[in-house]
């Protein structure tokens, strides 16, 4: 069986097994959950994340030293950049309008005890940009700072071009290294399906199904808009000539286990090896784009945010400005950006949008109750957006020379 059909497999077993333990055990989920279920959903989450700082570091290595000149990886990096914004734009007003269409806050009914909710600190543009730089390389490996691990590989790409042939034992040992972290991560895949089976099922089995009832059109709303979006990247990938059949079945591993884990992060190192093997996507391609859209691309943030934001004035009766909702779109673009690649990691970040669009915090603790259900739909978008722009970059450096249709068929 294959990897894909065994990780459905565990996800759908997981959704069912939770369902059952929710409705009718629920005396067992308590320490069912602490000794089992959440230990072997920890552990997966673990092994894999793993291999994520070594496989981007040296991914990026690996991809941009065999790529022949520095134009190139500027083009790259360009091209990338204009996709993420375009794309990024049709899921702020995706998330927006969805919003403003079903009125989810408008269908709560009683708030109950809104708990005030302590802001956390949320980080200006400039620091943002700024942190990106590392003081100390070694700091960002050991936090696993994607972004400057991003900046790090970079430098060292600038410094090995300059050091010529004395680099050459140094890339040696890192072509090397990365085809060993490439061995650990198909080890660290074989225990998916029951990883992303322990953590659904965990989710699940623990969701308290009052607040479900309470926030279900806040719920499917937010889900609405994000097949939306991942609907809209169909049609674009058709418009491209690239099936989308084909791009979803070569990375249906990638979707369902960030779907699953509910972390984009955990995902990176499957996706990499499904657009190398299974999309035939350029080796330089797949090892920059898609550990830079991890850093970067998430659509499922940039929805998440705008309908949330519009979630919390509906429910306070907060009649939006103009300046509210361009505080609204843009916060959350660039809360997009910092969103990092772990589950939960949306929810931190809605202060930061709330907070620009003068807007309660209390909303924040009522969607905090059904976060980690919404999570695995985001994080899924997010990875599709990511991949899909990847595949995209991939075609356009093609340009059309070799239809990626065909290889895949082959
Ligand atoms: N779970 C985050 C991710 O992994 C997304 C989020 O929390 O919104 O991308």
């Amino acid at each position: 069986m294959k990897l894909s059909t065994k990780i459905t497999v565990g996800l759908v077993l997981g959704i069912i097994f939770g369902i059952i333990l929710n409705l009718f055990f629920p005396q067992f989920v308590p320490k069912l959950d602490q000794y089992v279920l959440t230990p072997v959903g920890k552990a997966f989450l673990n092994v894999i994340q793993f291999v994520v700082v070594p496989i981007v570091f040296t991914s990026l290595i690996v991809g941009f030293s065999s790529i022949g000149n520095s134009e190139k990886v500027g083009r790259l990096t360009w091209k990338l950049i204009f996709l993420y914004i375009m794309t990024n734009i049709l899921a702020l007003v995706i998330g927006f309008v969805t919003a403003y269409i079903l009125k989810p806050g408008k269908t709560v009914g009683d708030l109950g005890e809104v708990a005030a909710q302590e802001a956390p600190e949320g980080q200006g543009i400039i620091d943002w940009l700024v942190s990106i730089i590392p003081t100390n390389p070694f700091a960002a490996f050991s936090t696993g700072n994607l972004l400057q691990i991003i900046f790090t590989a970079i430098l060292f790409v600038i410094g090995i071009r300059m050091a010529g042939d004395r680099s050459k034992p140094f890339l040696s040992f890192i072509e090397s290294f990365h085809g060993i972290i490439e061995k650990i991560t198909f080890i660290a895949l074989k225990f998916s399906p029951i990883g992303v089976f322990a953590l659904i099922s965990s989710v699940i089995a623990t969701q308290g199904f009052d607040i479900v009832q309470k926030l279900i059109m806040y719920i499917l709303g937010l889900i609405i808009a994000i097949v939306i979006m991942i609907i809209a990247y169909a049609f674009i990938l058709s418009l491209i000539k690239i099936s989308p059949i084909r791009f979803w079945k070569s990375f249906q591993p990638t979707f369902g286990i960030a779907f699953g884990t509910a972390s984009s992060n955990a995902a990176l190192p499957v996706a990499i090896d499904n657009g190398k093997s299974a999309f035939n996507m350029q080796e330089e391609i797949a090892g920059f784009a898609i550990p830079l859209g991890t850093a970067l691309k998430r659509d499922g943030a940039c929805i998440m945010q705008t309908f949330n934001a519009l979630f919390v004035a509906q429910l306070f009766d907060v009649h939006l400005t103009g300046t509210q909702i361009v505080a609204i779109i843009i916060s959350a673009l660039v809360v997009s950006f910092s969103t990092a690649g772990v589950p939960g990691a949306g929810i931190i970040m809605m202060s930061t949008v709330l907070t620009a669009a003068d807007l309660p915090l209390a909303g924040i603790a009522l969607v905090a109750g059904v976060d980690r259900l919404t999570d695995g739909f985001r994080t899924l978008l997010n990875v599709v957006g990511n991949t899909a722009n990847a595949v995209m970059l991939n075609k356009w450096e093609e340009k059309g020379s070799v239809d990626t249709n065909q290889k895949v068929s082959q």
